[in-house]
């Protein structure tokens, strides 16, 4: 459980002021025919575009870009090689700069090269004396190309300079600003090799990078990240690397490190300032960085750092890869910054084994330099390992929270490999439930299934959680996970058709929707599964992706009489899910049938064409196959050309 406080570190002023960094200009550096690659300028344009449509931007002080004096540069890089970076993009250089390129490792350059470099190197300066200086409490300087893995003499990594090790080389030159300790936390999913090496001797810089890793074979594929490498001479025990063993990790992992690590390390070394190489590319949904921190992850890692330096904190953006996925977490931070949200979160994912097991690697290895260190973690908590894939998230804020809830848990929608999180964030166990569930326990249905429910193992994911294959999105699973009393299969006489371009779990392609009117010439083929009246409310909630917290039931007794009556109901409290309909299709065994479905109104946009009807995609189709092939109702002939009948037949 945590929940932290509106108010801390900073100022007490109700609104923080807080810089925001953004200049076009940053965006002609790209690849030289504009070929696709992951760090292109749309990631910097999605950032600022989201913050703009979240009125975030308009709430802070918008800065401009500066070229960063070649002084400055110099402090962290050689002559060479800003000769190289400051004349790169020369037109005297057009027919040597792909060549040059290639002799580096991950970079590519072109004639908007040289300036992107000097204007992401001298923004992150910009604002850091901004924030130094205490124009701004804090500021998140949007640049690219990304800095932190550039080294003295070479460009790397998509990296040309290193924009927080020059920035942080400024702030210790210019002495009136009294920023003598300054802690970087690298969060990007990669070592930040370049500022480690920057400020391997030095003492004034504690440098804290928590990366994957995978024993020396993740980008940058060397030692460097090792645990083992601490600083040396008077920078001894200021250099602290966290090297994830594997990927997947999640908000738990992160932050059990910031707990049990970083943040009582930044609490003894209490620095002037913090710098946050702030790479979104750990964010669930990066394409090369394999993690699955949620925007409430970074929020937390964020909020925990601001009782520090007096809240003076700078973000710099290094890597991250889906526009999306970096324009969440940006946006979290964000809120963070200006502070009139409060972020709560409650999370049952625990860290994974080698997550407590990296944890005590690296409190050992630096023990005799941080006193906080020193004592063995206890056993209860190092116990505590990733056991049940379900996570659970509540945002909420002053103002028009359900919509931020709502569009938080829409917008990160993305693919998800893994079981261990981002699983939908239905909240199931509020206390006020309790009394409804005991009630509608007792009480039996059927659920009708026309989709791809109708294979038993896919629909058990509603029931115990997880996922099958083709799935990208796993179940969170009902509270009563006790499987199905009855299984059995009838027709009915409704339409079956598929529409809706995607969906979370399937991803391309359309979903089943059962016409909720019956016609004689139409015949569905239905699986049957008898559940409790409890179990079907849990099924209505992951059915229809919602923010609902469960205080009441969507569908209860009254309802039950209702549907008796009038055939379907609407559930009002996730009428933007597409599921929403409950149809009642008459009894069986003295037990009511309930299907879930759209709307007749939805049915309408249907056939109009202002909602699409999609074919399912392979994997879907391929599931309901299965589904009615091994619940013995055809042949796998006859399934595949039931299922293309009701998605090529005009509705
Ligand atoms: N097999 C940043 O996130 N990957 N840089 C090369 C070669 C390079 C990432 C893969 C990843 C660089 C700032
Ligand atoms: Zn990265």
């Amino acid at each position: 459980m945590e929940g932290v406080d509106s108010g801390s570190g900073g100022t007490s002023r109700s609104q923080r002021r807080v810089g925001i960094l953004y200049d076009e200009r940053m965006c002609r550096h790209h690849t030289p025919d504009d070929e696709p690659h992951p760090e292109n300028p749309n990631r910097i344009r999605a950032i600022w575009s989201k913050l703009q449509s979240a009125g975030v931007a308009q709430r802070c002080e918008v800065l401009n870009a500066k070229e960063a004096e070649d002084k400055y540069i110099l402090s962290v890089h050689g002559k060479s090689h800003v000769d190289v970076i400051r004349n790169i993009s020369s037109k005297q250089f057009n027919s040597r700069r792909n060549r040059i390129a290639s002799k580096f490792n991950s970079i590519y350059l072109n004639e908007g090269s040289s300036e992107a470099a000097y204007l992401a190197a001298g923004s992150v300066v910009e604002v850091a004396k901004r924030v130094a200086k205490g124009e701004l409490d804090s500021a998140f300087a949007i640049v690219r190309p990304p800095g932190h893995h550039a080294e003295h003499d070479e460009a790397m990594g998509f990296c040309l300079y290193n924009n927080v090790a020059i920035a942080t080389n400024f702030l210790l030159s210019e002495k009136e600003l009294s920023i003598n300790k300054i802690l970087i936390v690298d969060w990007d999913v990669h070592h930040g090799n370049g500022t480690q090496k920057s400020f391997w001797k030095d003492p004034r810089v504690l440098f804290f990078s928590v990366h994957r890793h995978e024993f020396g074979s993740f980008y940058p594929a060397n030692d460097d990240g090792d645990y083992t490498m601490i600083g040396e001479g008077p920078g001894a025990g200021y250099n602290i690397n966290v090297p994830w063993e594997n990927g997947r990790c999640g908000d738990a992992d992160y932050l059990a490190v910031w707990d049990h690590i970083l943040i009582p390390v930044a609490k003894q070394f209490n620095p002037d300032m913090i710098l946050i190489s702030a790479g979104f590319d750990a964010a669930v949904g990066d394409p090369l960085g394999g993690c699955c921190v949620t925007p409430y992850g970074y929020a937390m890692m964020l909020k925990k750092l601001m009782d520090f330096a007096r809240g003076k904190i700078v973000l710099a953006l290094e890597g991250g890869y889906n526009l999306a996925s970096i324009s969440n977490s940006a946006l979290a931070c964000m809120e963070v910054l200006l502070d009139n949200k409060t972020v709560t979160g409650s999370t049952e994912a625990y860290p994974f084994e080698s997550t407590w097991r990296v944890i005590q690697a690296v409190r050992q290895e630096l023990k005799a330099f941080w006193s906080v260190l020193a004592d063995e973690l206890p056993t209860k908590l190092t116990s505590q390992k990733a056991p049940i894939p379900v996570m659970k998230i509540l945002i909420s804020g002053s103002d028009s929270e359900a919509e931020d809830v709502e569009e938080l848990l829409q917008d990160v929608i993305l693919p998800l490999s893994t079981l261990r999180v981002d699983v939908d964030h239905h909240v199931l166990a509020e206390s006020a439930s309790v009394s409804w569930r005991s009630d509608l326990t007792k009480i039996d249905i059927w659920y009708a299934t026309f989709g791809s429910n109708m294979w038993k193992p896919r629909f058990l994911c509603y029931i115990e959680g997880g996922l099958v294959d083709g799935m990208q999105k796993p179940c969170s699973g009902s509270m009563d996970k006790s499987l199905p009393k009855e299984i059995l299969w009838k027709t009915f006489p409704h339409r079956l058709l598929f529409g809706r371009e995607s969906s979370r779990t399937w991803g391309l392609g359309g979903v089943a929707f059962l016409h909720p009117e019956s016609k004689n010439e139409d015949i569905v083929h239905m699986c049957l599964y008898r559940i409790t009246l409890e179990q079907f409310n849990d099924v209505l909630l992951q059915e229809n992706v919602s923010s609902y917290d469960m205080s009441s039931p969507l569908f209860d007794l009254t309802s039950l009489d209702c549907i008796k009556e009038k055939g379907s109901f609407n559930l009002e409290a996730v009428k933007k899910g597409w599921y929403h309909n409950v149809v009642y299709l008459g009894m069986q065994q003295d037990i009511p049938i309930l299907t879930m479905t759209c709307d007749t109104l939805v049915i309408e946009n249907f056939r109009s064409g202002k909602v699409p009807l999609r074919a399912p995609s392979e994997d879907y189709a391929n599931t309901l196959v299965r589904g009615l092939v091994e619940g013995g109702q055809l042949s796998e002939e006859e399934a595949v050309s039931y299922i293309k009948d009701a998605a090529t037949k005009p509705l």
